[in-house]
């Protein structure tokens, strides 16, 4: 069992309310149409971007899915940054063209969302390539679903860093479904890092919702990484708290299932393992609070920022 000093617990926790709070934020400005269009949350998953970043330098690299404010925030992008972005603001992330689901900011190491199941993995070969050719030790981080590991682009990219030796950390988020279907109803063998086996990689299985080991399997397996070793596939056991899309009801749930679910999320397990290790409640509540105040603070700037202009909507093409 991990035990990990109780100032890492603290700075853990302070980003995790961080990104908890940046999503619930989102919701409530989805409900008042502020912000528009799809929005998938990842609410419950908090402990897999905290622990992951917490292991990596700010000269690594991430891809993540549609589902990607947390790593976002995690990489440093600003609370005000994404809000603004989501609400389509000039002084957006991507001036408010990428939108929930496809911003990025490769000045934080964030190279992006991707909408398309699985296709930051091939991508993420392609800038752990560059770092190989380049000579830099930079390590690559990408991030998918469960489902994605049955898309072929997931195959190809695990085999060809695999053969390369590419520095790639192949981070599955295990939520258990993909949209409305659970992993179960779609593989034969839903213990999905054996897979790494077949490429010759190591493969494991973490507790997703404990940032502790989430942070040290990732600190082994960058450091393996840039030492040569090549890649590694984490499946990280997690649960999201809430539906696929903003708007889903979630009716395909098992009864009971979401109040277990409750009772394991990361900021529950953490809260409780700081406690135990004797943290008061008056210093809980004040990290509770300052990150309250931190994204209030950011909303209100994002709120103020001018919309993205109409007619600007022809930058930045290619043709
Ligand atoms: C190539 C491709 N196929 C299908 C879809 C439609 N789709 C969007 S999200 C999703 C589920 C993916 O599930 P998972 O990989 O487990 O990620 P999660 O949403 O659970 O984070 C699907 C099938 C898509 N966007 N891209
Ligand atoms: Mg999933």
């Amino acid at each position: 069992m991990t035990h990990p000093t109780p100032l890492r617990g603290l700075a853990h926790l302070a980003s995790m309310y961080r990104i908890r709070l940046l999503e619930e934020k989102i919701t409530a400005l989805r409900k008042q149409q502020i912000i528009q269009g799809s929005i998938h949350l990842c609410i419950g998953q908090e402990s897999i971007y905290v622990g992951s970043m917490a292991a990596l330098t700010p000269d690594d690299r991430v891809f993540s899915t549609y589902r990607g404010h947390g790593w976002a925030m995690a990489c440093g992008v600003p609370a005000y940054a994404i809000l603004a972005e989501l609400m389509g603001r000039q002084s957006g992330v991507c001036q408010g063209r990428g939108g929930s689901a496809m911003f990025s900011a490769p000045d934080h190491g964030f190279f992006g969302e991707n909408s398309i199941v699985g296709a930051g993995a091939p991508i993420a070969c392609g800038a752990a390539l560059s770092a190989r050719v380049k000579g830099e030790s930079r390590v690559v981080l990408t991030a998918f679903g469960d489902g994605a590991m049955n898309q072929g682009a997931i195959h190809e990219a695990m085999n060809f860093a695999a053969y390369l030796d590419l520095p790639v950390l192949f981070v599955c988020e295990n939520n258990t479904y993909a949209e409305l279907t659970p992993i179960a109803e779609t593989v034969r063998d839903a213990d999905l890092f054996k897979r790494a086996t077949a490429y010759g990689m190591p493969g494991v299985r973490i507790d997703g919702n404990d940032v502790d080991a989430v942070h040290d399997a990732i600190t082994q397996y960058a450091r393996e990484a840039r030492a040569g070793k090549g890649p590694a596939l984490i499946e990280m056991m997690t649960q999201r708290l809430v539906g696929h899309y903003y708007g889903d009801m979630q009716g395909y749930r098992p009864k009971g299932e979401l109040t277990q679910a409750k009772q394991n999320e990361p900021i529950v397990r953490l809260l409780q393992k700081l406690r135990d290790a004797g943290t008061g409640q008056d210093q809980l509540d004040s990290i509770h609070a300052e990150a309250v105040a931190h994204i209030e603070e950011a909303a209100t700037q994002a709120l103020a920022a001018p919309p993205t202009p109409v007619h600007s909507v022809k930058e930045h093409l290619y043709a």
